[in-house]
């Protein structure tokens, strides 16, 4: 039987965008035309298809940003495969745990992660083949066949086209935990990458051939992906990759000889940029930055701008959601908000009791419906009903509309803070202690007083060359804020605990004051 849905394979529709000369990635290693991308994608289906995978089979993606995870993504969907990129930020047990649960059989792995995947295959008895970029294939266990990738996707085969998939068939599953909790696989369609494309990069970043797309945040994650990898194929422009652990100094240098047009990080990363000494010239070729993962709070936002003539568009996004779905618009961005749902999307805020919240002002939970919401968890039927409920999908963040129909976020849901009884936004706090020059960067959560009661607890790390004093901040917060709002203790920390996306570790630094 043939599915309702229409013929379509997502890596097919990127390939296909970008003029057969244009220049589809720039990598430190080479650069490749829409041309070479397209040959070299389906070498890779065509190699994994001679080690016997299968439509809908998982294949594992454990790489650095380079032309080889880019091809292997586009070449495990031309094989009707589903994509697994997973972090390269892990231990050998935690891949080894996503491998099993995913159940992949073939596991894609760059030289740097081969001692990490040698141990992961100690807990994943079921991969069967192992796919080596830039490393040998002697250290793999006898059981396991080891190939060079150079090796397998040297099948040239222009003969050979994409499997047959549908708009429904998965294309591609992304791991999430959160900031606590086990990894669970969200499940998307092919359709869903089309559907970021023409919403989000379309119709709010305006994306066009000449865009030239470099990004803080890697492949693996589903921001990096957009911006990497969907969103610049899609209008057939440049993706720039970068393998190295960000920096600033690096990401500087890199936009000054690369010159992007779009720039994409996270709120700590600008606020990384902001305390370094990199030129205020780095970002000059940058026609928007795009800022996601957490709040970007309005003072970093007004500093980037002045320091380097670049605005930042805030938005929201979700690896359940594939992409952003809450953005500020170029010329019309409220610093501090999250702006509005992008185009194609519905959102919608809830009460604890799940009634719908109409007016303006009340904080509630966000719900958002729109056209790349995942099919729901591998194998977690449990927390696929808690967070996919019918159209709606559950976001966990707690939000607030503005009387001008923006959003501004209060925090994740579990992350508010209760003050003498009266719930408190952490990032409210925070923004207010990032006006304050001493302050790089903030993290309030609350901490038993004395009495056992819990109170607000600003844990700071210092600007370069700035001293924290505990009751100045203290003071600076009564007078921006309402006074019970303000922490009653400051702990200084040279930096923030945080998670593989960059996003602050609420717990853990919760587990640290309260020490
Ligand atoms: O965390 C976010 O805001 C986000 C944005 C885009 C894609 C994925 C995620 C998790």
């Amino acid at each position: 039987t043939v599915p309702s849905s229409g013929g379509f394979n997502a890596a097919e529709y990127l390939l296909g965008a970008g003029r057969p000369e244009a220049p589809a990635v720039v990598s430190a290693r080479r650069t490749l035309s829409y041309a070479e991308l397209t040959a070299e994608a389906h070498r890779v289906a065509s190699g994994l298809r001679s080690l016997g995978v299968r439509p809908e089979e998982r294949v594992m993606l454990c790489m650095v940003d380079d032309v080889e995870l880019l091809t292997g993504i586009l070449g495990a969907m031309l094989a009707g495969a589903v994509a697994v990129p997973v972090s390269t930020m892990v231990t050998g047990l935690e891949l080894g745990r996503v491998l099993a649960d995913s159940r992949a059989r073939v596991l894609a792995v760059s030289g740097e992660f081969a001692a990490q995947a040698v141990a992961a295959l100690g807990i994943a008895p079921e991969v069967t083949d192992v796919l080596l970029d830039r490393a040998d294939p002697g250290q793999f266990p006898a059981g396991v066949r080891a190939h060079q990738w150079t090796e397998v996707t040297t099948v040239d085969d222009p003969g050979v086209r994409a499997a047959r998939t549908w708009e429904d068939s998965p294309a591609l599953w992304l791991y999430t935990s959160g900031t606590t909790g086990q990894p669970k696989g969200a499940m998307h369609r092919h359709a869903s990458i089309r559907a970021v494309c023409e919403t989000y990069a379309r119709e709010i970043l305006a994306t066009t051939s000449a865009d030239r797309f470099l990004s803080v945040p890697k492949l693996f994650f589903a921001y990096g992906l957009g911006n990497s990898a969907f969103f610049p194929l899609a209008a057939g422009a440049t993706t720039l990759l970068e393998p190295s652990r960000p920096t600033p100094a690096l990401f500087s240098a890199r936009a000054k000889a690369d010159k992007p047009t779009l720039f994409f990080g996270v709120p700590t990363f600008f606020a990384a940029l902001l305390a370094s000494d990199v030129p205020d010239d780095s970002f000059a070729s940058v026609r928007y930055a795009v800022s996601a993962g957490e709040p970007l709070p309005a003072a970093i936002f007004t500093r980037f701008r002045e320091r380097f003539g670049v605005e930042i568009l805030d938005g929201i996004g979700s690896t359940e959601a594939m992409h952003i779905f809450l953005s500020n618009r170029p010329g019309a961005i409220r610093p501090g908000s999250t702006g509005t749902a992008v185009p194609g999307y519905q959102v919608q805020l809830r009460d604890e009791a799940g009634e719908l919240i109409e007016a303006a002002g009340q904080p509630g939970e966000l719900f958002v419906s729109g056209p790349s919401t995942a099919t729901g968890y591998w194998a977690r039927y449990e927390a696929t009903k808690f967070v996919f409920q019918g159209e709606w999908l559950r976001t966990g963040d707690s939000y607030v509309r503005n009387e001008d129909g923006t959003y501004t976020c209060l925090g994740r849901f579990g992350d508010m803070l209760k003050a003498g009884g009266i719930w408190v936004s952490p990032s409210e706090v925070e923004e207010r202690l990032l006006e304050h020059p001493a302050v790089a960067e903030v993290a309030v959560v609350s901490a038993p007083d004395a009495d056992g009661l819990d109170k607000p607890v600003a844990c700071v790390v210092a600007a370069p060359h700035q001293k924290v004093d505990a009751d100045e901040l203290i003071e600076f917060c009564r007078a921006g804020l309402a006074a019970f709002k303000r922490p009653r203790g400051v702990v200084e920390l040279a930096e923030l605990p945080k998670t593989a996306t960059g996003k602050v570790r609420r717990n853990v630094i919760r587990e640290l004051v309260r020490e």
